[in-house]
């Protein structure tokens, strides 16, 4: 396989102003036509190369003519001697049951879906299958009427028929010039749900919601979040619907969260589907965030959408930084903030320090599929959001009007981007686009030197980006540093009039800003809503970090000096079991949590989170060298430490929010049963019986999916007496409804016990688990190696030999899902030598299989380097 450089784009020899599709569907004979307006963009004669895949050539028409002037070629088709502009027709024949990649036209269940980005097109018909070809499809689709009475496709219906043979056909125009990974098609049976919205400028607009027969209960939640949606992105970013219609269809079967289609989403039903008896709080605002993400990119993607591929975070990262703002506004801001930088920590800074490191807008890329990465989405939020940082609301919402004034209707670049948000702001983001090219995380070590006798403050920055797999030479880069600073009253002092913050721009590798008339040594809050994704050190005293818990104006800041107490104190922790001394936590440590937890003003959710602590795949980022087995147990032995010593404080806080109401999933009530179930699980640490006590009868009371499960976690998590039977009950009453069995299923691979594997294994045959389903495997082998590190770890090499079974068994089904859950097993460079050796015997095993799938070739040859 041939690596792509993003250094080699040349525009399209060839454009496509049109393309009328008509399919005739069957489920393994499916028949394409697809006949374009074809235009040759030079005046010397060269061969038009289309893409194309797993298809079935009947027939080739030039201007209605048979042509014959072509060869098939491994990847497509190169027909040859074309006119300068021309019709092109082509027939071809696939077969979508067969299809269990689930790339191009497939069937989930008894419906026919599609899925084209990124290059899924080219399994439908030979394309100019790239992101600048924008044309204007139409679509007729044609389907037995009795088992697919809704057939759906981009754009406005204009045509609908019954046929002979008790067939019909429906026929479907999108205005707009779009990219083929865009396109989409749906057949099948469903209950919809429909409903309008008149957007600002009067459109009244129809609203459909389509989901399999039986489960019209549980989309009033995402109809309600695609309405929100609509309103916030007119009211923050002056943004409005363009077509009559915005449907949305759940599937069962899908690779990825959702996908933006033009006026036709498709879902994965995980992120449609919610009652208050299926789904929880965090499943709520899942949907709630990736419908508005799904909306979001009807600007951000597909009216201005990506040149190349290598622009993925053109659309993205914007995108996800547009899904991020809405949640803000919806809810709580630092909450989201701290789920957004848990995600950061937890496995974006492993991705960018791992075999597979890339800048947000890579390079080289083998296959597509592997490269919708935390990075491209993740980071490239952060990095939109520094920007937004750098410019303020006003000025980043001036760029994005001239982005959307310059480039509606185009595939553009993430320098196109900058160059809009530079010219609106008039501020030079020329050094700040080194972020766009340049991977890793970077270090930044902070120190300070307070002068009494001049009263000035001098604080000084280094930063220092290691080299990563892809890029040995790092440059200095733009970071936002967002700042305050606390007096010896824990009061924040005035750094600008009227303001008690400050985004320093530190551009050097090494810098020193100096404030004066600062009349005491003050306490430093650093990167104030991680303003810049990096790793900082500054050398804090317990007291300063307990006053910044305390005291700072902004909550992030407090969780996250919550969270560099609890890792200065695992890092000593870990020292001490390599150096075979005794575990301590000092009094100074619970006294600080304590105060938390008794906090009157404290948001229950934050106080949640604080109770959250860095996580063993977080960890792992503390240390050069990681020791599996030390940090599992230092990290254990703390908890566990906290849950005895707060022990009847955490029964308080249980019984004081273990209300029983009405559940309405609204930001209030979400955060008492977090802060409830929190409190449940370190409960199940100390006391089993009462823990045991708790669990059932919270299960026998409850009247929702979030306390319900809180009540199975803690009795999995403190492997209660009632585990086994609470578990068990859980499935008999939802084996039926796979959604539902997946917080099961993960449940099961995140227990801690030496036996969960065979667990694993024996599930394989559970009545509810379905290998061919994506979400079953990232419930039961993806929750596995990705959240119970410590036992995935296993020194006898059971968990490495398990996962790389199952990704034999995925290779040829399912390659792009397969590529996703191998990612624990390619982060190893900085494991002890004996788990390094363990995971390269796996690695080349899959690297021996005859017909590795590119997807995994690509992960699996850069992690053997
Ligand atoms: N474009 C793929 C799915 C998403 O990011 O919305
Ligand atoms: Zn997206």
């Amino acid at each position: 396989p041939q690596e792509k450089h993003l250094s080699d784009y040349r525009p399209s020899d060839y454009t496509i102003s049109t393309i009328d599709l008509e399919f005739d569907l069957f489920d393994s004979q499916t028949k394409v036509k697809a006949v374009s307006q074809v235009k040759r963009v030079n005046t010397e004669v060269t061969p038009l190369f289309l893409f194309g895949e797993s298809l079935t050539l009947i027939s080739i028409l030039v201007d209605g003519v048979a042509y014959s002037d072509y060869q098939l070629v491994e990847d497509g088709i190169v027909i040859n001697q074309l006119p300068a502009s021309f019709t092109l027709e082509i027939n071809t024949e696939i077969d979508p049951v067969a299809n269990q990649a689930f790339e191009g036209l497939y069937k989930s269940g008894d419906a026919f879906c599609t899925q084209c980005e990124a290059e899924g097109f080219r399994r439908i018909t030979y394309y100019l299958d790239r992101p600048d070809i924008l044309a204007k499809f139409s679509t007729k689709v044609i389907a037995d009427k009795a088992l697919y009475p809704y057939l759906l496709s981009n754009g406005n219906q204009v045509d609908q028929g019954d046929l002979e043979n008790g067939r019909h056909f429906v026929s479907w125009v999108d205005p707009f010039p779009k990219p083929a990974y865009l396109f989409a098609l749906v057949a099948g049976d469903f209950d919809c749900l429909e409903d309008n919205f008149v957007t600002k400028s009067g459109r009244d607009v129809k609203l459909a919601l389509f989901v399999d027969k039986g489960n019209l209960d549980k989309t009033q939640h995402a109809m309600v979040s695609l309405k929100k949606s609509m309103q916030w992105d007119e009211q923050r970013f002056n943004l409005e619907y363009d077509l009559d219609i915005y449907m949305i269809v759940a599937v069962d079967f899908f690779n990825m969260g959702a996908m933006e289609n033009k006026g036709l989403n498709v879902f994965n039903s995980k992120f449609v589907l919610a009652n208050s008896q299926s789904a929880t709080d965090q499943d709520y605002l899942g949907i709630e965030a990736v419908i508005g993400h799904e909306y979001f990119h009807n600007w951000t993607g597909n009216r201005i959408t990506c040149r190349d591929w290598f622009q993925l975070s053109l659309k993205e990262g914007l995108t996800v930084f547009r899904d991020q703002e809405f949640s803000s506004d919806l809810g709580s801001r630092s909450v989201n903030r701290i789920a957004n930088v848990m995600t950061m920590r937890d496995h974006q800074f492993a991705e960018d320090a791992g075999p597979m490191s890339h800048p947000i807008r890579p390079e080289s890329v083998m296959e597509m599929n592997n490269f919708y990465t935390l990075t491209v989405y993740e980071k490239g939020s952060e990095v939109i959001r520094m920007m937004h940082t750098l410019l303020g609301e006003e000025k980043f919402q001036q760029g994005m009007q001239l982005y959307v004034q310059r480039f509606d209707g185009q595939a553009v670049t993430c320098d196109d981007f900058v160059a809009a948000m530079q010219d609106a702001s008039g501020i030079d983001l020329s050094l700040f686009k080194r972020w766009y090219s340049q991977s890793g995380t970077p270090h930044v070590y902070v120190t300070d030197h307070y002068n009494s006798s001049n009263q000035t403050y001098q604080i000084t920055f280094k930063q220092k980006t290691l080299p990563t797999a892809d890029q040995k030479k790092k440059l200095p880069l733009h970071i936002p540093v967002d700042i305050e600073l606390l007096d010896s009253n824990g009061n924040a002092i005035e750094l600008l009039p009227g303001k008690t913050n400050r985004v320093l721009s530190l551009t050097h590798t090494e810098q020193t800003f100096v404030f004066k008339n600062v009349l005491t040594k003050p306490v430093p809050c650093l990167f104030r809503g991680f303003s810049a994704p990096v790793k900082y050190q500054y050398a804090y005293s317990d007291e300063q970090l307990l006053d910044i818990m305390s005291f700072a104006s902004d909550e992030f800041s407090r969780w996250d000096a919550g969270q560099t107490l609890f890792n200065k104190y695992l890092v000593k922790n870990v020292k001490a079991l390599q150096n075979v001394e005794m575990l301590s936590l000092p009094e100074i440590f619970i006294d600080g949590f304590k105060s938390v937890l008794v906090s009157e003003d404290l948001d229950p959710s934050l106080v949640a989170d604080m109770f959250a602590f860095t996580s063993e795949n977080g960890a792992r980022e503390l240390f050069d060298v990681v020791d599996i087995d030390a940090i599992h147990t230092a990290r254990d032995f703390m908890l566990q430490e906290i849950a005895t010593q707060l022990h009847e404080l955490f029964v308080d806080t249980y019984l004081h929010h273990n209300e029983l109401k009405a559940y309405q999933p609204d930001i209030e009530d979400i955060a008492k049963r977090k802060l409830k179930n929190s409190a449940l699980a370190f409960i199940a640490r100390v006391d089993k019986k009462l823990a045991n006590e708790y669990v059932l009868a919270q299960i026998d009371a409850c009247n929702n999916m979030t306390d319900y499960l809180g009540a199975l976690n803690a009795a999995n998590s403190g492997l209660l007496d009632c585990r086994a039977s609470v578990m068990q009950a859980f499935d008999d009453k939802w084996f039926e409804t796979g959604l539902v069995m997946d917080k099961w299923f993960a449940l099961q691979a995140s227990m801690p016990s030496d036996n969960v594997l065979q667990n694993i294994e024996a599930l394989f045959n559970h009545r509810s688990f379905d290998f061919s389903n994506p979400n079953r495997l990232r419930s039961l082998v993806g929750a596995f190696a990705q959240n119970n590190t410590y036992r995935f770890h296993n020194i006898d090499g059971s968990g490495y030999a398990f996962l790389t079974d199952q990704l034999i068994k995925l290779n040829s089904q399912n390659p792009q899902v397969a590529s996703r859950l191998i990612t624990p097993l390619i982060q190893f460079k900085r494991l002890d030598e004996k788990r390094v050796e363990l995971i390269k015997v796996q690695l080349n095993r899959l690297l021996a299989l005859p017909n590795l799938a590119v997807d995994l070739y690509e992960k699996v040859t850069k992690a053997l380097v």
